[in-house]
Order: structure tokens, then sequence, then C-alpha cells
């Protein structure tokens, strides 16, 4: 039989011609075939989106053969693999990233010439896969390429939502929210895997039975929901490897509800199963609070327990005892959001496998580890117990159980303390007993990640210390990076061909270590020239999209100055408005002479503000409002413009990041975990003006404080100014230019009252006050610097080439060694 089958394979690949061809006319033929086949147009007659779909679906079945290839390949091997469990991943767009990956970006764009289609504008026709609000889940992407091309036998997993973050649209100067209907075209980028699928249970009731004399637990579900895997094959660049992110969507399950059928509800029956689907409907639109909502959880378990059993088959597949799965398997939690995988895993060894508890747990924490996002104690997520044990009645029981013995073990080192017991405890008493699901990872997880060094001082000293003090080994640092294939090579093209040139090689393009070369060039007069043309087309291109969004006209000679990211009031986005109405009043009483030795400015923000977040939203509507008045303003003319882009996203940062200038990294220090705009920032050579917080601390250590603009608090001086409190002034610049705004000079005086009260009467938490003075400085820094053009590329190229510490491989090597015990895994050529 064995022979049979060796002899069908053989005939198979035969038949399969080999290998798919990559030269230009195979490509073009492919293309066509895809017209006319798989988007059912008429080779003769079809438009540049269907050209599109074409273009993906050929690349894809580029992406299909190597994917196919590494899992056959890992499946030989068998070394042992990570899977990464996030809720959130921010894809963005595929098409670029995937043929540079794939390394036939040149073929493709040759067979497009000879076919009349131009790459460039197909890859415009595709919509950004947002399946994530803001830095946790771009990172989670960063990280699955960086797998990819580290060849690292790594999965992800995660949600498929059907509605990805919400578009925001401008209407006077309002945020508006509208659904993202990113499936609605299609998307070539995923395969629909019907014959995935697992049922995933809620609710019910947990029953004890006798099993060979041994008292065991079952939990009777009250209802089943089928998770069904669509795979995303994400290629390695520089290796055959492509590896899988498996995302579940939701599905009835085929199990009917038979009573209703018979009692002839048959409607009532068929729409209660379509309800099933709301769990992957929608992504929660807001990076800080989702506490106590049922549905959260319920899409917390069902992607949670879906990739469990997905996990668990594949052991299987090979292995029969359990005492093997540490050495098959890391489980890395992306934030807490899916930390409820712990009670899974222990719920599936003890009630399914029937091993013994302490074996189990043994297990557990063998194969886990954390890395925390937050900063702040009430960012981590806490679960009602009612609402826990109502949709998870038998995970509650594990957890009670975990806890007992997490307290009993405390009580050995900590005895009578017992405000340290009930802090460390993972049930949380109080109006709202809730379980803390930080405090259930960090009982079981044996690594405890924090994103960046000062972040990792936070955990230690303040929002985990009492953990830190008992397990002090657990903790480690892994600062944050981003990938140089995305942020580099597809987005910066230009910029991308002037490094290869100077290190006379592409090898940075995996081994970004390299890129420091630049140092040796950055006074040279050459590289110079070069770098200054690259900026310019790259402002060129972001001059025209803002003038198409906005209308506003910039000139190129001004200094363009961005701030993008969520908005959020520890980010001050209102530090940055209050700072351009504090130069726009300058301009506005100066003398002519004194304004021709301005440095013309377009200050550009961009950022969504969650939907319930009020003070947010006012920030966005300022932030028009300012831009209004500035714009139109006589007395103004180039010297200062302002332009809000809307609906930012990953493809528009693709386009932003590379033509900024200047880049502003504003949070209140102690706040901002990493960051990892101001990585971006950096490899492009933008220069950066921030807080000495989150990773911008480590920046400022690879490129040498002169070359960044740093202002502001430090993060241990932030508590004293706190306790301060209200009787802190800001400096009569700031009071002036508030005042401003409370008098109405930029309209809706009612509007904005609260606003100001957060940063005077409100007891100004985030110190904008403060930080005012000390801000307005480093801006003035920024201008002298950009006077001097040729010191400014000086810093420019710096920048860049101090930016290899920033590259996610970096991040990911340390996790592979430190935390998850793993081996590359290269798939032969
Ligand atoms: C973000 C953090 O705010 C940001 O500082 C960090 O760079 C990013 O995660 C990636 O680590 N949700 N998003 C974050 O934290 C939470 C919670």
């Amino acid at each position: 039989r064995k022979g049979g089958l060796k002899a069908k394979a053989e005939k198979m690949f035969g038949l399969m011609d080999g290998f798919l061809k990559n030269d230009s006319v195979s490509l073009q033929k492919d293309i066509l075939d895809h017209v006319e086949f798989t988007v059912a147009r008429s080779r003769f007659n079809f438009d540049d989106f269907e050209a599109y779909q074409a273009l993906a679906h050929s690349v894809r079945d580029r992406l299909i053969e190597r994917w196919h290839d590494t899992h056959q390949y890992f499946k030989k091997k068998d070394p042992k693999r990570i899977y990464f469990l996030s809720l959130e991943f921010l894809m963005g767009r595929s098409l670029t990233n995937s043929v540079i990956n794939l390394g036939i970006q040149d073929q493709y764009a040759d067979a497009l010439t000879q076919l009349g289609f131009d790459f460039e504008i197909l890859a415009e026709q595709e919509g950004d896969a947002a399946l994530g609000n803001g830095g946790l889940a771009r990172f989670a992407a960063c990280q699955m390429d960086s797998l990819a091309t580290l060849d690292y036998p790594a999965w992800g997993y995660g949600l498929r939502y059907q509605y990805g973050l919400f578009r925001q649209i401008i209407v006077d100067g309002f945020q508006h929210e509208q659904p993202d209907f990113w499936l609605n075209f299609g998307n070539p980028w995923e395969i629909e895997r019907v014959h995935v699928s697992y049922p995933v249970k809620f609710y019910g009731t947990v029953e004890e039975e006798v099993l060979n004399g041994k008292k065991c637990k079952i939990w009777i579900p009250g209802e089943s929901v089928e998770a069904v895997a669509y795979d995303n094959p994400i290629p390695g660049y520089g290796t055959r490897n492509a590896i899988n992110l498996r995302l579940w969507a939701a599905k009835p399950s085929d199990q009917y509800d038979m009573e209703s059928y018979t009692t002839g509800d048959y409607i009532n029956a068929i729409v209660n199963r379509q309800k099933a689907e709301t769990i992957s409907n929608v992504l929660y639109p807001d990076d800080r609070s989702y506490q106590g909502k049922e549905l959260r959880l319920k899409q917390q378990y069902f992607f949670v327990s879906a990739s469990l059993q997905d996990i668990i088959r594949r052991f299987k597949d090979l292995h029969k005892n359990f005492d093997e799965f540490p050495e098959k398997i890391a489980l890395q939690i992306n934030d807490t959001h899916p930390s409820i995988s712990i009670a899974e895993v222990m719920r599936v060894l003890v009630d399914e496998e029937h091993l013994d508890w302490s074996k189990a747990w043994g297990i557990a924490c063998r194969i886990f580890s954390v890395t925390i996002h937050a900063v702040q104690p009430e960012g981590l997520e806490k679960i009602p117990v009612d609402l826990l044990g109502s949709v998870l009645p038998r995970h509650l029981e594990i957890i009670y159980e975990i806890n007992f013995r997490l307290m009993e073990e405390l009580k050995k080192s900590f005895d009578q303390d017992y405000d340290r017991l009930s802090r460390m405890s993972i049930i949380e008493e109080g109006a709202v007993k809730s379980i803390r699901m930080a405090n259930l990872s960090l009982a079981c997880c044996h690594t405890v990640n924090g994103v960046s060094r000062v972040h990792l001082e936070t955990l230690k000293t303040r929002v985990f210390k009492d953990f830190y003090e008992l397990w002090p080994l657990k903790f480690q640092c892994k600062t944050n990076g981003v990938t140089q294939r995305r942020w580099i090579v597809v987005s910066n093209p230009s910029l991308c061909s002037i490094i290869s040139k100077w290190l006379g090689t592409e090898a940075w393009i995996r081994n970004v270590d390299l890129i420091a070369g630049l140092r040796e060039y950055a006074k040279d007069p050459d590289l110079h020239t070069e770098w200054k043309n690259m900026k310019k087309v790259n402002k060129m291109r972001l001059a025209e999209y803002i003038e198409t969004l906005t209308s506003v006209k910039v000139s190129l000679d001004a200094m363009f100055d961005v701030q993008i990211k969520r908005i959020h009031e520890y980010k001050r986005q209102l530090l940055n408005i209050l700072g351009i109405i504090h130069r726009y009043d300058c301009i506005k009483n100066m003398d002519e002479s004194d304004k021709r030795r301005v440095v013309p400015r377009v200050c550009i923000i961009g950022g969504k503000a969650a939907p319930g977040y009020e003070v947010a939203k006012k920030i966005i509507k300022l932030c028009h409002a300012v831009a209004d008045k500035v714009n139109s303003d006589p007395d103004i003319g180039d010297l200062l413009k302002v332009v809000f882009i809307p609906d930012y996203n990953v493809s528009v940062a693709e386009l932003v990041i590379p033509g900024s200038d200047l880049s502003q990294h504003l949070s209140t220090a102690g706040h901002e975990a990493s960051g990892t705009g101001c990585m971006k920032f950096l490899m492009n050579g933008c220069l950066l003006l921030a807080t000495a917080d989150g990773s911008a601390v480590e920046i400022a250590e690879e490129i040498g404080e002169p070359n960044m603009f740093l202002f502001g608090a430090k993060v241990d001086e932030v508590p004293a100014l706190r306790e301060k409190g209200t009787t802190l002034k800001g400096s009569l610049q700031f009071a002036r230019v508030v005042r401003m705004v409370r008098d109405g000079y930029f309209g809706f005086k009612d509007y904005f009252k609260s606003l100001c009260d957060t940063v005077e009467d409100g007891g100004d938490f985030y110190l904008l006050g403060h930080d005012f003075a000390s801000y307005l400085e480093a801006q003035a820094a920024a201008d002298r610097a950009f006077v001097d053009q040729e010191k400014w590329t000086q810093m420019s190229i710096l920048s860049t080439a101090g930016s290899g510490k920033f590259s996610s491989d970096r991040t990911i090597e340390e996790y592979a060694e430190q935390s998850w015990g793993i081996e590359p895994c290269k798939c032969p050529f």
C-alpha cells in the first residue's frame, strides 16, 4: 500500500509540472488564468480591482506552495513549536510584503507592465486587514514576520473578526465611526478550512462522576459553537519558510436544536443558530477598557479553546505521553487576553486526559509565557466571578483551585501578611468579586516579559511588586521591535536602495545589525544628496495625499512634523496642539523680519479615538478647530499648516512615516510601555522629539541623546509632581494658550471647556502644564537643527544607522532563546 501511495505522489508531482514558475511569461499567464477562472472575468475586459484580485491569487498560489513545504518539513522534523496566541493582529496589506518576501517583486512588476498594468497602482486596490487596535496588534504582526524570516517553527492563532477596527470618518471636525466591511470584496490572502473545525462549548453545569474509582468533574455545557479555521500564510524573507496564522471564525454548530425543530419552530431554530456567529463578529475598538463584557470573554475563550484543540490534536498525532508536551510546545500569551488558556489547559489535562492535578500544573507551568503590555494596574483585565461562572463554570472552579494552591504556597513565605496575600490573590474581593487575569498568568507562566527596560522596571517595582519579590527570575525584558521588511523595504523603497548601495549588500534586510555600517558615511556629501532626494520624493507623495484628503496645500520646504497613534490623554496629543497654538500665537505677533526666521512647519496629526472616549474625541475636534483657524489665516501662509489625517491605519502609516522629518512621542513618562511607532520613524531617518519614556530611553542610548530632542519630566519625578497636584501651575505661556481655547478663539467654547479643565482645574494628571516649557524648548531645538540641513541630514542618517536594535528580529531571537527554548527549522530549498 505504501508503494502505491508513493507511485501516486510521483504521478501527481509529474502532473503538477514541478514548482510554480516565476519568470515573467509564466506570471503573466498565471495572472490571466486567475482573471478568467478565479475572478471569472474575460481576459479582454477587466479593471484594476479585478487585476489586483487575479494578481493576489497568483501570489497566493506561490505562498501556499512554500507553506505546504514548510509544514511538511515541520511535521517531518517535529521540532518544539511556538504557538503565539493573540486576540489581535494588525496585518495591514499583504500584496507588496508577500512578493518582496518571496523575492519575486521585479518579476511581477515586469509581468504586469507587459500586461499594461502598474504594480503600485494595483497594490493600492488592497484594503487593510485591521484586526487589532494599535501597538499591541501591530507588534504581533511584526513578530509573525520575524518568526517566519528567522525560520522558527511557529504558529499564530487569533480571531477572524468579520468587522475589523472601525473606519474613522470626520464630519465638521468630529469623529464618527463606520463599520469596517473588510471581507465584503473577498480576502485572497486567507484559505478557508471547512474541514478544520472544532466545537467550542459554553455555559451549562459541572457534575461529579466516578471513574475507575476516582471522583472526577465533568462539564455539561449548555451551548456549542463551531470554530472554523482560516489560514493566512506568512512568508519569511530570504527563506523558503512560510508559517501559518490561523484565525478562527464562529459558525453555528451542526448539532441541531432538535427540540425547537420538533415543536415546529423551524425559523426560530435557524435564527438562534445564526446568533452563534456573533462571537467573531466584531473587534472591541477600545484598547484599554472592556471589563466585564460577556461577549469579550466568549471571544477570548472561543479562540483559546479552538487553538488548544488544534495544538493538542497535532501533538497527539505524533506523541502519546503528555510528559513530552513541554518539550514540543511553547505557548506565548499576548497580554492577558488569552490567559483563560491556562485554565483550559488544566481542564483538558485533568478532566479529559485524567492527569493528576500536580502533574498537569507542572506541565502548564513549563509551557506558558506571557508578555504584559499594560503599565497601569487599572489596565489589567478583570472578569467578574459571576460572569465567568456562568459562561465557563468548570473554568471558574479550576481557577479557584489554582488560587487555593497559590495561597497555600504564599503562606509559606509570607505567613500572616494578609494584605500581601490579598493583593496577590487571583480573586479580587470587593463590591464586584472578580478574577484578576494577570495574577492567573503570573501564577503559572515561567516567564513574564516587559516590553522595554523602563516598562519592566515599572512591572517589578509597582504593578507586580509582590510577585517580583517572590519570583524575581520570572521577570524579563524583551524590548519591542518592528520589522525592517515592512517598515523600510516595503514602505520606503528609495531608502532601501540607498542603504543597500552604501553597505554594498542587501544582507541587512535579514541581519539588521549591519545597518550600523551607515554611521561611517554619516558625513559623506554624496550620501547626503541621495538622502535628501529620498526624503523629498517621500514628502512629495505625502503632500499629494494630504491635499487629496484635506484640500490643504503644503510646502515641501517646511518641516513635516508628525504625531500618528491612537488618541489618548497619556499620549498627549493635546500637548502637541497647545504647542501649535503657541507657535501660531508667536507668528501672529511677529513683524515681517522676524517672520523670515521662522522655520515653516506642517504639523500632521492622525489617530483614532475609542468610540466611547469623550476626551479623546474632543482632542480630535480641537485639532480640526485649530487647523481651520491657522490654515485660513493670511498672516500665516506657509509658515504653519495643521493637518489631521483621517482614518489612520497601517497603510497610511506606510505612506506618512517615510515622508516625515520629525516625529513626536509625548507620553507622560511612565505611561507608554514601549511604543513601536517611534522605531518605525527611527528606521526611516525621522528625528524623534520624545519624553524619556518606554523605548525612547533605549533609542537615546543607541543613537546618542544629541541626535534626538528629549524633554519633560522623568519617570521617577512624575509621582512627586503629581503629589503637588492642583497647586502646580504651568508656565505663563501654558496659561495663555489654554486661555485662548477657553475664550473661544477657535470656536466651540462650551464644548472645549471640560477639555481645558482636565489640564487645569482637573489636576492635570498627565502633567501638560509642567512639561510645556521644556516641550517648547525641545521644539525650538528642532527648529534650530532643521535650519542647518547638513547637520539635520547627519542626525537623520545616524537615526537609521542606530535603529538596528529595534528590529523585531532581535526581539524574536530573545524570546526564542530566553522564553521559548526553540530552534530554527529551515525548510531546505
Ligand atoms: C501597547 C502599549 O501601549 C505600547 O506602549 C506598546 O508599544 C505596545 O502595546 C506593544 O507592546 N494595549 N496596547 C498596548 O498596551 C495595551 C494594554
